[in-house]
């Protein structure tokens, strides 16, 4: 069984990396569209148009299933996706609403993303169908910050202090009683400890871990140990993707073949 793994840039890695210690028998094919990230500032029939060319490439390549390891084009792009390729496609928003459900006593959850994502209010939708009340945050500083590297940085820690406070606050306001916060954005899991111990009384839902639980118990009887083959592509950027996308995975990337999807 292989199994592409489709983000804008980066923070996808989070998925495959949670992915490879759950599921490690399958064989993985990545692909970050690195020429045409941010995808958060572009139109939805842009970001679609992206998502489809970087989905079907998987495709071409072999894949037989796709997770979308990126909040934006899964709050944007899924039905796109899906009527444009014949596999099966997994978000990471659907997977990030169930375990919200699972995790929720009072049926109230806080979600924080980035601006795209909290504009689309995917979140809100997805877990409204879960019968939970979700009350979304936009923290677009987070993800620069984890792109620099600095998770344990003074500044890191006064960021999301500040958003995890001001998203409290919030939520004070109609009387909801959260219990559970839900990492809407792939680069979060970097920063999952530093959050955790910002607010000890929410239970953290991991978006990549929870993905990598649902596609496993999904797949697992199709999985048939073979070559483990991990193939890694980016539109752009190869040196950089390697560099940094170590630190997303959780181990080395050695090699990443560039493709062009066109503009
Ligand atoms: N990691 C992407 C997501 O899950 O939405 C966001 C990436 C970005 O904004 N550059």
């Amino acid at each position: 069984m292989k199994i592409g793994v489709f983000d804008s840039g980066m923070g996808g890695l989070t998925v495959l990396g949670a992915l490879l210690r759950q599921l490690p028998a399958a064989d993985y094919i990545y692909l970050g569209d690195t020429a045409r990230l941010p995808y958060g500032s572009k139109s939805q029939a842009t970001i679609a148009r992206y998502a489809v060319s970087s989905a079907r490439f998987l495709v071409e390549e072999g894949a037989e299933f796709l997770v979308i390891a990126c909040n934006t084009a899964s709050a944007l792009a899924l039905d796109a996706i899906r009527e444009a390729v014949r596999v099966p496609v997994l978000g990471v928003i659907e997977t990030g609403a169930n375990a919200a459900q699972v995790s929720s006593l009072t049926g109230d959850v806080l979600v924080i993303a980035t601006d795209a994502t909290v504009q689309s209010h995917a979140y809100e939708r997805a877990c409204a169908e879960h019968g939970l009340r979700a009350l979304e945050k936009a923290c677009p500083l987070l993800v620069p910050l984890v792109e620099e590297g600095w998770i344990e940085h003074p500044v890191t820690l006064e960021v999301l202090r500040i958003y995890l406070a001001e998203l409290l606050e919030q939520a004070e306001r109609p009387g909801l009683k959260p219990d559970t916060l839900v990492l809407g954005c792939t680069h979060y899991p970097l920063l999952r400890t530093q959050i955790e111990r910002a607010v000890p009384d929410l239970r953290v839902i991991d978006s990549a871990e929870v993905t990598a639980s649902q596609v496993s118990a999904a797949l697992i009887e199709y999985v048939h140990d073979g070559t483990r083959e991990r193939r890694f592509y980016a539109t752009d950027s190869v040196e950089k993707f390697k560099r940094l996308g170590t630190r997303f995975l959780g181990e080395a990337i050695d090699c990443v073949g560039l493709v062009n999807l066109g503009g």
